[in-house]
Formats: structure tokens, sequence, C-alpha cells
């Protein structure tokens, strides 16, 4: 039989290494220091955020179910998507609820992720759960990759999750303009987005009670010392959450908490850290409607339908070319 799960790698074998080398130089030699938040998802990164989506504190992943709980069969009426592409897919979990709701008239499901496992994982689940799907899975990031798979339409893209809170406006209005080239007259973005919110709220869902997040945040640390010879020691890094006001973001830092010489034997670098020096190592945006809707107007996106959970923590929104 045609094998129904198949996974690409977008890129030359050698991208991602390339790419995580050019990342961590530039990053770690900046003022401040950062690096992208792309390079948490190692297999045991992925395996933390799981954990992170069922953790109390971090509401975004429940809100943004309920919107979909409720909304799916909407989304389905109004799209009448062939094709299910989803970028960011992660474990494809919440996509279930789409798969069920666009039902037989959907053929294929393309996810994107930079995380193999998390792409191999969901997709052999869902071949076994869906057997008239086919699923064709692509291992990239969204920001280089943006193409729609050609498969029949209509599309419905997906990004899910508030990953865009992930991108600056910069980039943000980058990424949109690639998913307006993308998109065909028929096709539609669905785009999950958290809300700004109580900032005691915000910071609590990025610093659990049980260190989770923490342990997510200083993986980074241990990607970097395997992939790259490095030789952080995690221990002497301490995690923070920081609730940007200026920018309504949330900013995720390592601080050192002494001052050391970090090693990065594959980029013959060294990195000097002052005590209580800050390595920012993710933005995550929170967005308004209104400032929200304006950007997607000005990449030439439509917004038709904006839907929030009954606390308007997060919003889901449907936009049209
Ligand atoms: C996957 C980028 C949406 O920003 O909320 C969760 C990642 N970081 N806890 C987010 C994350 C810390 C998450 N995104």
């Amino acid at each position: 039989a045609r094998p129904r799960f198949t996974l690409t790698r977008r890129l030359a074998a050698d991208h991602a290494a390339r790419t995580l080398r050019a990342d961590v130089a530039a990053g770690l030699t900046a003022t401040p220091k950062t690096l992208p938040p792309k390079w948490f998802y190692d297999a045991r990164g992925s395996a933390l955020f799981e954990e992170i989506t069922r953790l109390p504190e971090y509401y975004p992943t429940r809100a943004e179910r309920e919107i979909l709980q409720a909304r799916a069969q909407e989304i389905a009426a109004l799209t009448g998507a062939r094709t299910l592409a989803e970028l960011g897919s992660g474990s494809s979990e919440k996509t279930r609820l789409l798969l069920d709701a666009l039902g037989p008239g959907l053929r294929s499901y393309a996810p994107l992720d930079v995380s193999d496992s998390a792409l191999r994982e969901a997709g052999e689940a869902l071949i076994r759960d869906y057997p008239r799907l086919d699923v064709a899975a692509t291992v990239a990031d969204f920001e280089s990759a943006l193409t729609l798979p050609d498969t029949p339409g209509p599309h419905l893209l997906a990004f899910l999750g508030s990953t865009i809170g992930n991108l600056d406006a910069g980039q943000r209005a980058a990424f949109l303009t690639a998913v307006r080239a993308a998109l065909g007259p028929d096709d539609a973005l669905l785009l999950g987005a958290d809300l700004v919110k109580d900032a005691g709220v915000l910071r609590r869902a990025y610093d659990d009670a049980q260190g989770v997040t923490a342990e997510f945040n200083k993986n980074v640390l241990h990607v970097l010392n395997r992939e790259l010879d490095a030789d952080f020691d995690p221990d002497t890094f301490t995690h923070r959450a920081v609730w940007n006001a200026v920018e309504e973001r949330v900013e995720m830092h390592l601080r050192s908490d002494r001052a050391q010489t970090v090693k990065v034997k594959a980029l013959d670098l060294a990195v000097d850290f002052e005590r209580d020096e800050d390595l920012r190592t993710e933005i995550s945006v929170k967005f308004r409607r209104s400032a929200l809707t304006d950007e997607l107007a000005a990449a030439g996106l439509t917004v038709r339908r904006w839907w929030t959970d009954p606390q308007e923590r997060f919003a889901l929104l449907l936009a049209f070319v």
C-alpha cells in the first residue's frame, strides 16, 4: 500500500546545524544577549513543552482548545477545506478538533514543525486514527518554509497556540506577507493569538510553581552543550519570566548567577557573562484585537471571524485574502 505518512526535510541536512551556529554566534555576541526560541525544541524540549500545556498556570492551550471545540464546525463550514496545513504543529493535539470537523472532505494534513520527534509521533498516531487521511509532514521552521502543499484546495493554513507571539513586529509583518502570498482566493488562515491581560496571570503562566517552564527554558543550554560542544552549567542560571509592559510581551530570560565565561567550542567562542546578566531566550507577544486586525490588513489579509474563550484570554481568528 501507498504510505500515508511521509516526512520531508525541506532544507539540506546541514541547514539546521548552520542556522543554529549562525543564531548562536549572533545572539551570544549581541547586547543584550539573545537566543531564538526555536532551539528549545529537541525531543526533551518538546516533551517539556507538552508538560507546560497541562500546567494549571498555563491557560493558553486550554483556552484555545475551548474556542476550537466551540467553533470547529463553523470553521469547517466557512472554509470547506480539503487540505489542512499547520505551522508549528507540535503534537497536533488540538488539530484533531479540526480534522474531526472537516470530516471526509478533508484529503490531506500537512504539518510543519522544527521537531522531528514531535512530527513522527503525531503523524503516526494520526494515520492510525484517521484511516482516510494522508499526512505529509515537513521538518522546517515556519519562517523559512512558507509554501502550501500541492494538494487539493481550499487550503486552511492553521497557526495555533499563539506561536506568532514569538515574532517581533518586523518578523510578524514579513511572516504575514509570506502567508498572504501563499494563500489562494479560496484559502484561509486560522490564527491563534494570546491576548493582553493581567500581568500576574501572564507572569505565572511563564513561571509555574512546579518549575517545568524553568526546565524548559534551561533546556536550550543543554541543546547548545550537546550540539555546539558548549560548557554551560545550567545550575548557574536562574529562570525569569518578565512582563514587558511597553512592548506588551512576556520575556523569558536566563540570568547568570555569577560572573562567568562560557566556551562554545564548535564556534571557537568565549562568552563573558556578568553577574546578574540576562540572556533573553523568548518573547511571547500578547495581542489586542484592533492592532492585530490592522497588522493582518497591512499584509493584505481580511479578518472575517474573531472568536474568544468566555474569559477573553485568547483569540482565534479566521482571515482570507
Ligand atoms: C509555543 C511560543 C506559544 O509563548 O506561550 C510556553 C512557548 N514558552 N512557556 C508561548 C512557551 C514558555 C509558547 N509558544
